[in-house]
């Protein structure tokens, strides 16, 4: 491998995709630089840099070297190649549990984005902290149109019932492997399935930290009741140093 190609990640710190991305990297012990990525405001930099300024750019994204990678699929499975001896698992056998991650995670952002919209106090939340709080009333509309513009993008990806599907899934297969790793070994099937968890009850630590009203965007307690057993697996995972990664540390 070759451990000196510098990595730079751009993600965002609340973004499930981001964390898988991050915690795979991290799980094979790879050294990256991160920025922090906001909606709207950091995407003409980030075009420059990409030398892109037509068509769509999300995050994560990772140069690494002169490659760039764009899903965090793709991150996590260019760590999985670097480091070589199989720590995340069986890329092919864990891709099903990928698909079913993303429709899930699409299913959930929509939820957020969508009680994100409905909520002003959120909504002032997301403007750039350098706005002043007497005009962080009268600039709720910028951050309106941002989210909704966000909303928009990603709309399509929206397929209702992958939410629930995802995780009911997950429960049948941690029963079937009878240990707390989808497959018999801790792998990124497991990582990507925890950050579905992430959507409904989020445990890893945000830097900057979301505000109050958007942490409540980010809960959905009718879910987060139903598939408790979830939450605490995750929790677990989290909990032990040999499964966890920064975001779950108090301190990065
Ligand atoms: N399939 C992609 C999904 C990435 C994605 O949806 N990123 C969103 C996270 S909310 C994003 O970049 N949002 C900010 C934006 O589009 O400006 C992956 O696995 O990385």
């Amino acid at each position: 491998m070759n451990a000196d190609t510098p990595l730079l990640l751009f993600g965002e710190t609340f973004s499930p995709w981001t964390k898988k991305a991050r915690w795979a990297l991290e799980y094979c012990d790879l050294a990256y630089d991160y920025r922090e990525y906001t909606p709207s405001l950091s995407e003409p930099g980030l075009r420059l840099r990409l030398r892109q300024m037509t068509g769509t750019v999300s995050v994560p994204l990772m140069f690494a070297g002169s490659q760039v990678l764009r899903e965090s699929w793709d991150i996590a499975d260019y760590a999985a190649r670097q480091r070589g001896d199989g720590r995340l698992g069986d890329m092919i056998a864990i891709k099903p549990w990928n698909d079913l991650s993303e429709a899930a995670l699409a299913q959930g952002r929509t939820q957020v984005v969508r009680r994100i919209l409905n909520n002003p106090q959120a909504l002032e939340e997301g403007l750039p902290n350098i706005i002043p709080q007497k005009m962080r009333g009268p600039l709720r509309f910028m951050a309106y149109d941002a989210v909704r513009r966000l909303d928009k993008k990603y709309a399509h990806l929206l397929k209702p019932g992958s939410l629930r599907t995802a995780l009911l899934k997950t429960q049948e297969g941690l029963s079937q492997s009878g240990s707390d790793y989808l497959l018999g070994d801790f792998s990124y099937a497991d990582m990507v399935m925890a950050a579905v968890v992430e959507v409904i009850a989020p445990l890893a630590r945000h830097d900057p930290p979301l505000g109050p009203a958007t942490q409540k965007c980010w809960q959905d307690k009718a879910l987060a009741e139903e598939f408790d057993d979830l939450l605490a697996w995750r929790d677990r995972l989290a909990a032990a140093p040999a499964t966890s990664y920064s975001q779950f540390r108090s301190e990065a």
